[in-house]
């Protein structure tokens, strides 16, 4: 018998997007055999394994088939230029790649960057900008603390991340253009197998239900009589469940509330107890 292939999900070992990244994986009840950040660390409850990375190796890595997706930032993706899919943004890790001139200069529009320097640490998604403006400046790349360049005389202008804006602020900058709005995406490898396949999509509809959730729901489900207990047995419920005959004989339908941490599980042992017809349905207010 051959074994479950795993999904390979690279993410950023440490850094602005690693926690986030973290939160989405185990709200969506993927638990890790070993918590404490080998370079691979499979799951022991979900055939994925997650593999720990800086950022600007994660779209290599998918192109190469290293990892078979990866959550990073749309900047990253967008600048190593891979031959990755994008699948879908998670919202989180917003920021936007601006350019930025010293706050007194007088600004009329694209043209001013005609022949000036501009310092980045980004020249792909800059260069292919310019040049689909038609402007011909020149892009000194840097790899850090780019903000500084112009105030050493090192650059007229700069082309970076933003985000609240205060970098640019205390370095006496304004943002004059927003060229690429940022947040982190999944990119996937082109060609996944059957069974990979399967299992993304299941990932991802568990990333939706994440993303949907709020910290309890009101569950309901259709059950057979002759199975109700060990149905109500799984359902805490705020007192204890509802349960209403259905028309149909034999069956009956149950009404609980569960709260997000156990949901994965629970909506597990109920259909493996032959629960059927299961609606989850967010609430607005709970009182207790
Ligand atoms: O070590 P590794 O290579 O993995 O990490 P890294 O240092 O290259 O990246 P990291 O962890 O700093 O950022 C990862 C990703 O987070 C980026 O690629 C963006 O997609 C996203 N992100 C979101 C940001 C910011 N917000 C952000 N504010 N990345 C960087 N910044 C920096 C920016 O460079 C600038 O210096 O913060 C400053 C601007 O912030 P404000 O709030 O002052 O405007
Ligand atoms: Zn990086």
């Amino acid at each position: 018998m051959t074994e479950m292939e795993k999904l390979r999900i690279a993410i950023q070992k440490s850094g602005r997007l690693s926690e986030k990244s973290m939160e989405l994986i185990t709200e969506a009840g993927i638990k890790l055999s070993n918590g404490n950040r080998k370079l691979i660390a499979p799951s022991y409850n979900f055939p994925v394994e997650l593999l720990y990375l800086r950022d600007d190796d994660i779209p290599q890595s998918v192109e190469d088939g290293v990892a078979d997706i990866g959550i990073v930032g749309l900047n990253e993706v967008e600048e190593k230029n891979k031959n990755v899919s994008i699948m879908e943004g998670l919202g989180f890790s917003k920021c936007r790649l601006s350019l930025a001139i010293p706050k007194s200069t007088d600004y009329q529009g694209l043209e001013f960057f005609n022949n000036k320097i501009i310092a980045t640490s980004y020249p792909v998604i800059l260069g292919r900008f310019l040049k689909e403006k038609n402007i011909k400046a020149e892009i000194h790349e840097i790899s850090g603390s780019v903000e500084i360049a112009p105030g050493i005389g090192m650059a007229d202008a700069i082309f970076d991340i933003v985000s609240s804006g205060s970098t640019l602020i205390s370095n006496g900058l304004k943002e004059v253009e927003v060229v690429l709005k940022s947040e982190a995406v999944i990119i996937s490898k082109k060609e996944l197998s059957e069974d990979k396949t399967k299992i993304l999509n299941e990932l991802l509809f568990r990333f939706h239900a994440v993303q949907n959730a709020g910290k309890n729901k009101y569950i309901l489900l259709n059950a057979p009589n002759d199975r109700l207990d060990e149905i109500c047995g799984v359902l805490p419920g705020m007192k204890s469940p509802t349960i209403m005959s259905l028309a149909e004989k034999g069956w009956s339908s149950v009404h609980s509330v569960i709260s997000e941490d156990d949901f994965w599980e629970v909506i597990g042992k109920l259909k493996e107890r032959g629960a059927q017809g299961i609606l989850v349905i967010p609430i607005e207010k709970m009182i207790v």
